[in-house]
């Protein structure tokens, strides 16, 4: 199997949670690192535009957005399994929950405070990326007693579990729910003052997050981005060219689609052909001089595709 390489950088939180992943798995990667805002000139060839964090690629194949990289490495690696049971579980609903209102709560907690102090620039991508094209930290700010609140007692629900479940979420291993939840209670931790005094009022969630520290992030070595982008040129995707019956937008395949972050993010679509269609992802081929023809991979929830004329 090629190698897998891990497009992020250290301080990402979305970036933790496949990190961890690759703990519970055990499993070596090479590590490059990409710039935490725009542009990403290293990048971009890979991913056909788009710009989110974090991006695996394993040799012409690309896999955006953590949902569809977990989901590929459990298929490429099913031992230890990141689900609680062999056919996979409901995790990925939780994963709705936990990276869309409760991402979202913490980036609103962390920037608003950490706003003045941050670099302009970066505090105006990441308002406008999160908060949509109105935003106001000075709004959001107003409001931290009431987000507070919202995140005090949804983490409540995590820390009643964890009282009940054993060492990890789901039991005695670490499955996708504990990724989901340990790299919020990182970036809750790491980047807003407060986060120590405030998650020092669920006791199981403190004991939890030690024994998923101690597990790591596997083995990773350096890699040069322009290494990466060399390795994608030498070889072929090996998605398969394949469209699930009853696609519910009678996508085809070869079509010519676009997909977007189904959301107000002022991100640009990744046009590409249609390679691959199932009822969670959707790969798309795209070709540049740089990574030759690579085929990158997207989940179906969260995304929104859209036929070119
Ligand atoms: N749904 C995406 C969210 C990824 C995301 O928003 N990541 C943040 C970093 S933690 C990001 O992309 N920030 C902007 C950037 O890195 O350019 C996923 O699960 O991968």
């Amino acid at each position: 199997m090629s190698e897998i390489i891990f497009h992020h950088y250290p301080p990402s939180p979305v970036a933790e949670k496949v990190r961890v992943a690759l703990g519970i798995k055990q499993l070596s990667w090479r590590s490059v690192i990409i710039p935490r805002i725009p542009p990403k000139p290293l990048l971009m060839p890979l991913t056909g535009g788009f710009r989110r964090t974090p991006i695996m690629q394993i040799g012409a194949d690309i896999y955006c957005d953590s949902q569809c990289i977990l989901r590929e490495l459990q298929k490429r690696e099913p031992e230890p399994s990141l689900y609680s049971n062999a056919a996979g579980d409901v995790s990925w609903a939780l994963s709705r929950w936990s990276d869309t209102t409760l991402f979202e709560l913490c980036a609103k907690i962390i920037l608003a405070i950490a706003a003045p102090d941050m670099p302009e620039e970066f505090s105006r991508d990441r308002g406008r990326l999160y908060f949509g094209p109105n935003y106001s930290y000075a709004k959001i700010h107003d409001e931290l007693p009431h987000l507070i609140s919202q995140l005090r007692a949804q983490l409540g629900w995590v820390d009643q579990q964890l009282s009940g479940s054993g060492n990890f979420m789901q039991g005695e291993q670490a499955t996708i729910p504990d990724t989901l939840i340990y790299y919020l209670v990182w970036f809750l931790r790491g980047r807003w003052e407060q986060g120590p005094e405030f998650l020092a009022q669920f006791p199981a969630i403190i004991e939890w997050e030690q024994r998923v520290k101690a597990i790591g992030h596997g083995q990773s070595t350096d890699m040069d981005a322009q290494e990466a982008l060399d390795l994608a040129k030498s070889v072929e995707p090996i998605t398969p060219a394949f469209v699930a019956e009853n696609d519910p937008q009678n996508l085809t395949l070869g079509m010519k689609v676009s997909i977007a972050v189904d959301e107000d993010s002022g991100e640009q679509p990744v046009i590409g052909e249609l390679r691959f269609a199932d009822r969670e992802t959707i790969g798309v081929l795209i070709s540049n001089d740089q990574v030759g023809t690579v085929c990158v991979n997207f989940p179906r929830v969260g995304y929104r595709i859209e036929i070119c004329e």
